[in-house]
């Protein structure tokens, strides 16, 4: 499926949505259909389809999401209850936008899959 532009025009505000953060190399947005109390999104600014593109090269913009993903979970207050960051990739890891993005879930108990 190509649906890949929908994030890229959330990160240049094309479509309306509630940016939490920014800077020139993530963008982080609540997710329009919220898991959780906390649900947002955390995109690198430049197009990257799955986790499987992660290489030498771009691999420090995964861990800057990472980075900035621990920071929103402490500013919204669900650090110390917890939290779940998933990212999924492809059909059978139920990846449904063709651009990484990593999941940061949390305000209430949330299950394992394992
Ligand atoms: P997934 O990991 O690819 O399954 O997650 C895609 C997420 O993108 C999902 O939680 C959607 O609710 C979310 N989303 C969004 O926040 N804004 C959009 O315009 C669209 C999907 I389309």
């Amino acid at each position: 499926m190509n649906n890949e532009s929908i994030f890229q025009d959330i990160i240049n505000k094309k479509i309306q949505t509630n940016i939490v953060y920014q800077d020139t190399i993530i963008t982080a947005f609540e997710d329009i259909n919220p898991k959780a109390p906390v649900h947002i999104l955390i995109v690198p600014n430049i197009f990257i389809k799955s986790s499987n593109e992660i290489n030498k090269k771009n691999k420090y913009i995964l861990a800057h999401m990472f980075y900035i993903a621990v920071k929103i979970a402490k500013k919204q207050k669900i650090s110390r209850e917890g939290y779940k960051i998933i990212i999924n990739c492809n059909k059978n890891g139920g990846q449904e936008i063709n651009y990484l993005h990593m999941h940061l879930l949390g305000g209430k108990e949330l299950r394992s899959l394992y």
